[in-house]
């Protein structure tokens, strides 16, 4: 095992009787920009997403269209996957419930609580949401209707396995009392206080209603609840129980699992209890964010107003779609998608703040210095001030990726591109190129203005990895590396560097 810092996050694993929208792919872009982030700071980064692919929903859609289970995933597993290439996401590991490691590993753990006693076989008796995969108590319903989703619920009789929850009741609480940072955001972690506080039932994890599952162990007329089984990847992903690799010992216990607040309480009570039976840590924290509407309407099949991101990489740029989403609502609160939104945001924030600081100072210094970065002369006020905003601005970025506040990070980072503009306008370098005298003063704007545009591309990296390549690119840098350690002081670019005149990197989008 190597001595280098870990760095475990995780995006849910995702449905395979739905195709991938903005709101499957804001978790997993959240989950990318933090993970790069990690790793230009040293860390080596375990980053894991995958499918969900059992369960009665899935086998009702198989069935449906004439096909198995395993074929209908298959085929959506690919459209998974293509989004997640096009939109540059870099995780580690996909992982599909449907392989054999994780089925050895849920079995594992169902035996392991099987063995402390903490699994018994009763009878159920609940109100079923097939669509939602969730048992309801009769007075859960609104009007007989599923309370998440109001769509009508069945009532289901059978023979199930049962996790005792209710036992670790008040050593979740405990937990929760001692780890503040366990549940976020705080108002999340609130609601769980407060839904654990009501008690905690024992949790039915088996049916015999349907067959596309993993069978219990030693008794396959069962096979497992969906949420047992797939919350469970995040540790089969990691080569638990076995760890052949060491991976299961190096990054467990994972540091954030990103989730959306729909499936919050499966995450807070149900992972975490399952944890506790089996006497394995528990995750650092679970930060729940918020969900997307469209043009103010819930994104519905029925209303087609389904946000397709592969349409939208396709007109506006993965770098595009990936700002929008994360700078466009805090994390953790709910936001609304509107194309005008969009197009606003790549006019005003890419192409005039960030895209004319890129075009403005290499034309200048093409034009002034024929494209070599002169040596800097001493320090004015203005630049001393200049450079201390970026060591404000780098720190504040740490703080904000700490608590996956990506919109305040971005606004950081856009506050460091604006100074970096009026910074142009007030030392106003063609009246210093008027002047012969002026020349060295000149020479130390120009290497000021373009070692902020190399600091900005290796901040902007983890967001907009294309852009941070395109920037490195014009700079003569080796474009892959968006390394931060090591390379984030002011000062590294050297006098004598050629740099090229940007073309524009993001066009301005005509309003249709
Ligand atoms: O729940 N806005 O999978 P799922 C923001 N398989 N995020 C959204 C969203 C929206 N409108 N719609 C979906 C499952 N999401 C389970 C998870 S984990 C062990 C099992 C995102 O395909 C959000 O992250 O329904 C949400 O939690 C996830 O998609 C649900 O994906």
């Amino acid at each position: 095992m190597t001595n280098q810092k870990k760095f475990y996050l995780s995006t849910p694993i995702y449905y395979v009787n739905d195709v991938p929208h903005i709101g499957h792919a804001y978790t997993t872009l959240a989950c990318d920009v933090l993970a790069r982030y990690k790793r230009s700071r040293g860390y080596e980064v375990f980053f894991l997403t995958g499918t969900d692919e059992h369960g009665q929903k899935v086998e009702k859609a198989a069935q449906a269209k004439g096909e198995t289970p395993l074929d209908l995933a298959d085929r959506v597993v690919k459209r998974f996957q293509s989004l997640w290439d096009k939109l540059n996401i870099s995780h580690t590991d996909f992982i599909r419930t449907s392989q054999e490691r994780h089925k050895l590993a849920v079995q594992h753990l169902f035996r392991t609580i099987e063995e402390k006693d903490d699994i018994y076989l009763g009878e159920y008796e609940d109100w079923y949401c097939t669509p939602c995969e969730t048992f309801w108590t009769e007075t859960q319903l609104m009007d007989g209707n599923c309370p998440d989703c109001g769509r009508p619920t069945d009532k289901l009789k059978e023979e199930s396995y049962f996790f005792r929850m209710s036992k670790y009741q008040q050593q979740l609480l405990d937990h929760i009392d001692a780890h503040p940072d366990f549940i976020q955001p705080k108002s999340r972690r609130n609601e769980i206080l407060s839904f654990v506080r009501e008690g905690l039932r024992d949790l039915s994890i088996s049916r015999t209603s349907f067959s596309w599952g993993i069978p219990v162990p030693g008794n396959d007329k069962h096979v497992l609840y969906v949420w047992f089984d797939a919350l469970t990847n995040y540790i089969s992903a990691l080569g638990f129980p076995d760890d052949d690799e060491n991976r299961y010992a190096s990054f467990w216990p994972c540091n954030v699992h990103v989730i959306g607040k729909d499936i919050l309480r499966f995450h807070a009570v149900y992972w975490p209890t399952f944890l506790l039976a089996a006497g394995l840590p528990l995750p650092q924290k679970i930060f729940a964010h918020g969900w997307w509407t469209v043009e103010g309407q819930k994104m519905s099949k029925s209303l087609a107003n389904v946000v397709e991101p592969n349409r939208l990489i396709d007109k506006y740029g993965a770098d595009a779609v990936r700002y929008f989403l994360l700078r466009e609502v805090p994390f953790g609160l709910d936001g609304d998608f509107s194309h005008s939104a969009l197009v606003h945001r790549i006019n005003s924030d890419l192409a005039n703040d960030l895209g004319n600081l890129v075009s403005r100072s290499t034309a200048m210094l093409s034009k002034y210095f024929k494209g070599v970065l002169p040596e800097p002369g001493p320090a004015e006020e203005i630049d001393t001030v200049l450079i201390e905003k970026f060591s404000t601005v780098l720190s504040e970025l740490d703080q904000h990726m700490e608590n996956l506040a990506f919109n305040r990070a971005l606004q950081s980072i856009w506050s460091m591109v604006s100074a970096a503009n009026k910074y142009i306008d007030d030392t106003a370098p063609w009246g210093l190129a008027k002047d012969p005298s002026q020349e060295q003063r000149l020479g130390t704007v120009m290497y000021n203005l373009l070692e902020l545009v190399r600091l900005i591309s290796l901040m902007v990296s983890p967001f907009m990895p294309e852009t941070g390549v395109k920037i490195r690119t014009i700079l003569g840098l080796d474009p892959e590396d968006a390394t931060m350690d090591g390379h984030d002081q002011w000062g590294s670019l050297l006098a004598g560097q050629k740099i090229a005149k940007a073309e524009p990197i993001f066009p301005r989008i005509e309003k249709e």
